[in-house]
């Protein structure tokens, strides 16, 4: 005996939203929501990133990240595929509160880190996971209505 819930889509997507914003801080590697092929990235006090992943699906190759320094100390951004090789020299420098930055870059789909270099700040460890376009919208996608 099994109920069907019928749910409107507005729940479904709020619920794929939660999945992203995940407060553990560990490597999670479940499906997560990405903002298209941009990625909002803030270093907030306490000498960490606002989340522990980030999502982004690529467009033509290429995926922007966008930093801003929301805290009182100086950061960096810089981008590592999976075994912590740079991906790029080119990175966002983040001096002061308020600075921000926006780096955009040729990423193969995979997993990457997201990290700053600053000594001490060895805490700011962040996956980003690139997905092809349209490889994470399965269930909630409503285009061709
Ligand atoms: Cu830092």
């Amino acid at each position: 005996m099994r109920l069907r819930l019928a749910l409107p889509a507005t729940v479904v997507l709020a619920a794929g939203l939660a999945a992203c914003g995940g407060s553990g801080g560990s490597t999670s590697s479940g499906p997560c929501s990405a903002n298209g092929s941009t990625v909002d990235v803030y270093a907030v006090d306490g000498i960490a990133w606002n989340s522990g992943s980030y999502c982004a699906e690529s467009a033509d190759g290429q995926v922007t990240i966008n930093g801003f320094n929301n805290s009182s100390l100086p950061h960096n951004l810089h981008v590592q595929d999976s075994s912590g090789a740079a991906v790029t020299e080119q990175f966002v420098d983040l001096p002061s509160k308020g600075a921000e930055g926006t780096l955009s870059l040729s990423l193969a789909p995979g997993e990457y880190r997201i990290v700053c270099l600053i000594p001490g700040h060895s805490n700011m460890k962040a996956t980003l996971t690139v997905t092809e376009p349209g490889a994470v919208t399965d269930a909630s996608t409503t285009t061709g209505a």
